[in-house]
């Protein structure tokens, strides 16, 4: 808590352009709390090192994020946002927080087996402690809410208890947090495989939605998009393709999914996902619009990342010298 406020974190890695469920999931939802919560979202580069980058393109996505960030209506007025590696706290807590989690909880994280298994000739120490950098994110802030897609829940209850555990140690050192999802949109799908996450990391840019994609190449991938041999527009478990569509449409128009069916009741997959492709381009157009503009000024940007890491790191630091001194390391002032 800051006074009366609860406090909010969350971040999106750098590791490739920003999907349709990195926004319907996760940034699309980070306004909401910009009012009534002290917010921290971080573009959590140290994270996107735990997959080879090419530096170029990493220090590239990481301005365009920032950018994305501003152009999704966070204001840096009322958000603190900023680089997660230019607030050096987030390592040194990791590091420390290594040593209050096990390697057998770990070894159950589902994106950790993913990820090995498709990074099979990388399978480096940063992959394997990647939540336990997550948790020192989440936890430097004495975050309450952590607005999250469904992949990352399993990080978020290590987080509760990582926090729980240095907790019992050492009492009233941090809050423990909780995971938010979106009502809708918490697990988009790939468009070519609808039973597969959509990821930014996916190598078939057809299975994929990029928040910066133009409309012809939006409507195009819908048109792409595999449903199944039938042709009834409705949401069911067997119709993992137009279930995922129709949860797109819902969450850029509003519509429920039985205002959905109704609307395409006797229409055909073409039909369909045509309006699916239009309404996601008619939705996208004011942030790519905004996001042109903010990118085309690298001075604010960068002003922007020394602001929000002088804020953040203000906060960081305090929860960083409490957990030291609770564990007995010499504070010299
Ligand atoms: N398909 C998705 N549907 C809903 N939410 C999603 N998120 C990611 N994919 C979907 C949410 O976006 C936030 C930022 O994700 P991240 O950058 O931390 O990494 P990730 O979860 O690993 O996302 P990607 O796109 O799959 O990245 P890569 O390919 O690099 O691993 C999170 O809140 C996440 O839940």
């Amino acid at each position: 808590m800051f006074g009366d406020r609860k406090v909010t974190f969350s971040g999106v890695q750098p590791s490739g352009n920003l999907t349709i469920g990195n926004y319907l999931g996760a940034i699309r939802n980070f306004k909401e709390y910009s009012e009534q919560y002290k917010t921290f979202y971080c573009v959590v580069d140290e994270h996107a090192v735990t997959v080879r980058q090419t530096p170029a393109d990493l220090r590239r996505r990481t301005y365009e994020t920032l950018a994305l960030y501003m152009a999704c209506g966070l204001d840096p007025e009322k958000n603190t946002l900023y680089v997660q590696s230019m607030v050096h706290e987030h390592a040194e807590l990791a590091w420390i927080l290594n040593c209050f989690t096990m390697f057998g909880e770990l070894s159950r994280m589902t994106q950790f087996k993913d990820k090995s298994a498709r990074h099979a000739d990388n399978i480096n120490a940063g992959l394997f402690t990647y939540p336990v950098l997550m948790a020192a994110d989440i936890l430097l802030y004495q975050t309450d809410v952590v607005p999250v897609g469904v992949d990352q829940v399993q990080h978020v209850e290590l987080c509760r208890d990582i926090a729980n555990r240095f907790n019992q140690i050492h009492p009233d050192t941090f809050t423990v947090p909780e995971a938010v999802m979106p009502k809708s949109g918490k697990k988009i799908m790939s468009l070519a495989d609808p039973e597969k996450k959509m990821s930014k990391s996916d190598e078939n840019q057809n299975a994929v939605v990029y928040i910066l994609d133009d409309r012809d190449t939006i409507i195009r991938k819908f048109k792409r998009a595999v449903t199944d041999s039938g042709s009834e527009i409705r949401q069911d478990p067997q119709k993992a393709g137009v279930s995922n569509l129709i949860t797109i449409y819902s969450c850029f128009t509003g519509k429920t999914a039985e205002e959905i069916e109704r609307e395409f009741s006797g229409r055909g997959y073409g039909d369909f996902k045509l309006a699916v492709g239009e309404a996601t381009a008619d939705a996208l157009a004011p942030v790519q619009a905004e996001y042109r503009r903010l990118l085309a000024d690298k001075a604010m940007l960068e002003a922007q990342m020394k602001k929000g890491a002088e804020e953040a790191s203000y906060y960081a630091r305090r929860t960083l010298s409490k957990v030291q001194k609770k564990l007995g390391f010499v504070q010299i002032r």
